[in-house]
């Protein structure tokens, strides 16, 4: 005797197969998407390489660090004697000790007098050392875009505040990211960069193969990052490549701080997955 007729079982049996059909599509291309998932998994090691300012008065580095803004000596001595400094060091004294020498706070338009500019409680030296605006109170970043003639390449930086993959993710869509706590433009450090070298059709942002030819960078090749404050001084910065290789996501060559300023620029690798790390290291010519 049964219960259930042939029909309803030749149903079921369906109902079943569809059931396995289903869910061998939808788990299989979630295996697929993860397997091709372009995002950088931007691995977010602790970078416990705390940025410090580290331009000290006699380095020899500091022109480098000054970025394009060759010193006019003549606009130097005036902007110094109406700011009565004087003496063997008016041009690598710190006056006012907020760690910028008076050459610096001239490039940056700051007051050697005054060891916070903005009086936003952020010393001169502190703000510029992590990236921030010397001249705009609060936590205001200074405004950086990246240019790279050679892949057409001219985006703003995001200054990425969160080590949490999602919302990085949301800073790609604005620019390239900066990881947070690595060395800021012109300051000693490695200056880690990300870009998107491809993403989903369908994904936001108009940035979503801004590193698709990072590949074509060589040795020698120039990464400019321009810097804009507040107060209208513009600082650019030349960094020039010295090395390229592919490898993991998490791999500490990527993060490791350099005493000098470096640039480390990564994207996935190959194009169109998610599988590793094509890394561009450049070291600072201007
Ligand atoms: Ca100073
Ligand atoms: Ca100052
Ligand atoms: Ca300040």
């Amino acid at each position: 005797m049964t219960f259930i007729s042939d029909n309803l079982k030749f149903q079921l049996k369906k109902v079943a197969l569809l059931a396995v059909l289903f869910s061998a599509v939808f788990f299989g291309s979630f295996y697929l998407v993860s397997f091709f998932d372009p995002h950088p998994a931007l691995k977010t090691k602790a970078i416990t390489a705390v940025q410090n300012l580290a331009i000290t008065a006699n380095d020899p580095e500091l022109q480098k660090r000054a970025g394009n803004d060759n010193i006019n000596l003549a606009a130097f001595n005036d902007w110094a004697k109406i700011n009565n400094l004087s003496g063997d060091n008016v041009y690598d004294g710190d006056p006012d000790k907020d760690g910028l020498p008076n050459y610096l706070e001239y490039i940056h338009g700051t007051d050697p007098n005054n060891a916070d500019t903005d009086g936003d409680g952020f010393s001169d030296g502190v703000e510029i050392g992590n990236g921030y605006d010397p001249d705009a109170k609060g936590e205001a970043m200074t405004v950086v875009s990246v240019e790279i003639d050679k892949l057409g390449v001219d985006a703003p930086m995001v200054w990425s505040k969160t080590d949490i993959e999602a919302n990085m993710l949301k800073d790609l869509e604005n620019g390239l990211s900066h990881f947070m706590k690595t060395a800021a433009p012109g300051q000693n450090g490695n200056m880690i960069i990300s870009g998107h070298s491809s993403n989903y059709a369908w994904a936001k942002g108009g940035y979503n193969h801004i590193f698709e030819k990072l590949n074509d960078l060589q040795v020698g090749d120039i990464v400019k990052i321009k810097t804009v404050q507040k107060n209208g001084r513009m600082l650019d910065y030349q960094y020039k490549i010295t090395s390229k290789f592919v490898t993991t996501a998490n791999d500490q060559k990527i993060f490791e701080n350099t005493p000098t300023p470096t640039l480390t620029l990564t994207t996935c690798w190959p194009l169109g997955t998610n599988l590793k790390r094509l890394i561009v290291k450049a070291e600072i010519v201007k």
